[in-house]
């Protein structure tokens, strides 16, 4: 059994509560799920590095790259940026620990924006089609040139545009056109995506099931948690394709 038969498990924007993600992931055994964390595991809770290391170390995990880690390494690597940081919810303690943890920081640096399921789905930090500025015209795999396309930035000093393109705000619930050609430019049949907490009990199905937002305000520490927000708005398996 290979890790495309497993159910799979998705974790949105995690942001620094590793106790309650602790919790969360104790119904589901890592051996027996393919866990997908939609990016924005650091900044707002005191545990980014913890949760960040948490899901590498996790089995057949897969991390994707979110805005808030984009700005953590972009601090990292210009310190005139900590201050931008600190402003969206960066923990100082955490770049500190960023800093002596070498190894993290690459394996940071190699996550993808796109994920791509053996069923279609498409797996991304935001609900935007902003990734689609990284397409050139005669890109045969449009997901495989922007993942490309983004570690280049990543490597080259390009946050600034990763981090707008990272950001970029839910249109897939209000436009379902752009979310149509989306799927389409992509070769997808559905999308999931996390960044802006929506506020149901469970994981929000748009459009039929075209698109899913997993950000369900999960860390105490953000200033969008509500109180009675669920593990289960953010973290839950995802429904097989024509459920
Ligand atoms: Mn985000």
């Amino acid at each position: 059994m290979g890790v495309d038969d497993l159910p799979v498990l998705v974790v949105g924007d995690v942001h620094g509560d590793l106790e309650r993600l602790f919790q969360a992931l104790k119904p589901y055994p890592g051996a027996e799920w393919r866990t997908i964390f939609l990016g924005d595991l650091v900044d707002y809770g005191p545990f980014g590095v913890g949760a960040l290391r948490y899901a590498r170390d996790r089995a057949h995990s897969v991390v994707l790259l979110g805005n808030h880690e984009v700005a953590m390494l972009w601090a990292l690597r210009d310190p005139t940026r900590i201050g931008f940081w600190m402003g969206i919810g960066g923990q100082r303690h955490d770049l500190d620990e960023l800093a002596k943890d070498v190894p993290l920081q690459q394996w940071m640096h190699e996550r993808t924006a796109l994920l791509r399921l053996p069923d279609r789905t498409l797996v991304q930090h935001c609900g935007s089609d902003a990734y689609g500025a990284l397409v050139e015209k005669d890109d045969a795999d449009p997901v495989a040139a922007i993942n490309g396309r983004v570690h280049e930035l990543l490597a080259n000093g390009g946050e600034a545009d990763l981090w707008e393109l990272l950001s970029g705000k839910n249109i897939f619930t209000t436009q379902p056109e752009r979310l149509d050609r989306w799927l389409e430019m992509t070769g997808s049949s559905r999308v999931v995506f996390g960044h802006n907490p929506h506020r149901g009990s469970k994981p929000e199905v748009y459009h039929g099931g075209k698109a899913m937002n997993f950000d369900g305000g999960f860390s105490r520490h953000h200033r969008k948690f509500q109180r009675q927000s669920p593990l289960g708005a953010s973290v839950a398996p995802l429904p097989p394709m024509g459920d």
